[in-house]
């Protein structure tokens, strides 16, 4: 792919990503095209079948993340298209009480190669020259979602960073995250915890657990690099609980760049809106990906960004 003629980041704004962790770059999409990944969401939410559907619900698992979702239908999803409920889309008898298309959470894992569309808009010459601005050198797309958090009952997303759940050695992770409908602090934006991603190491990782055939996931301590190299820590005393969190409201069309030690979190969605966006993560491939990782590459590797 030739990335030569296209803009990575300003200085700038290269800048504010290092002070912060994250990045808003308003309309980095067209209305036009905002149009069409919202009308592409409608039609998979209007067409995926229930019949042989297992109803997994996207948990994280509460502050410990005990529970977080990790059925066979999870694991698998890497290359698939697959979809996964809101946790308060049923009622005590375990019934659906919302219509599917307003009781999925989100649709996962594989969109950028299987949806031309979200395809066009992940792997594109734009993205690349921003990963090359970031430092990369072998940038993968390891996994891409549409998250829908629902009207009235769209989950909150507690406190994290992408590299304890797509951990490499030393932690790659950033994330490319579209919002598709406007996002407020009515339907659950993302906060940051501004500068976090210098400060709070990467402690824990989720992954794997159970031998073949009793697969789950879990979280355990993390023995490797806890910061990226070219972004060292200053330390590890700092009280995750003593974070302050900035609101990242933003436009539909808006790109935001996520850190992957940036703690960031979004609260549940109890307005009428909804709060559709499309994310995907890149890791770079010239450093190892750990095979207990939950996600693991298909056949034919993670998706180059670049050659
Ligand atoms: O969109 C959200 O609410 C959360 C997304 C997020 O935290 C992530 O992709 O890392």
């Amino acid at each position: 792919m030739a990335t030569s003629q296209v803009e990575g980041l300003t200085p700038e704004q290269l800048a504010f990503f290092n002070e912060n962790g994250y990045l808003l770059i308003p309309d980095a999409l067209s209305q036009d095209t905002v149009k069409q990944l919202l009308k592409d969401t409608d039609s998979m939410l209007d067409n995926f079948s229930l019949d042989d559907h297992p109803m997994t619900k996207f948990s994280t698992g509460g502050d410990d993340g005990k529970d977080h979702v990790g059925d066979a239908y999870f694991l698998e999803s890497g290359d698939k298209v697959r979809y996964f409920f809101e946790e308060d889309a049923f009622d005590t008898s375990g019934k659906l009480t919302k219509p599917k298309n307003r009781a999925i959470n989100k649709i996962g894992h594989y969109l950028h190669e299987l949806s031309p569309s979200f395809r066009s808009i992940s792997l594109s010459d734009r993205n690349a020259a921003i990963a090359r601005s970031l430092g990369f050198q072998d940038p993968r797309v390891l996994q891409s979602m549409v998250i829908c958090k629902q009207p009235e009952i769209g989950g909150a997303v507690p406190p994290h960073q992408d590299s304890t759940f797509l951990y490499t050695d030393p932690p790659t992770a950033v994330g490319y995250w579209y919002a598709l409908e406007d996002a407020t602090a009515e339907n659950g934006c993302l906060s940051f915890a501004a500068g976090s991603q210098r400060r709070a190491p990467i402690r824990k990782r989720f992954v794997r657990t159970g031998k073949k055939g009793e697969e789950g996931t879990g979280f355990i301590d993390n023995e490797g690099p806890q910061f990226p190299q070219s972004h060292p820590g200053s330390n590890g005393d700092t009280k995750e609980e003593d974070e302050v969190y900035t609101m990242g409201e933003v436009k539909a069309g808006t790109l935001v760049l996520i850190h992957g030690n940036i703690l960031h979190k979004s609260e549940k969605n109890v307005s009428g809106k909804s709060r559709f966006i499309y994310t995907f993560h890149v890791i770079d491939g010239a450093e190892k990906y750990d095979e207990r990782n939950w996600l693991q590459p298909p056949t034919q590797g993670f998706s180059k960004l670049y050659s």
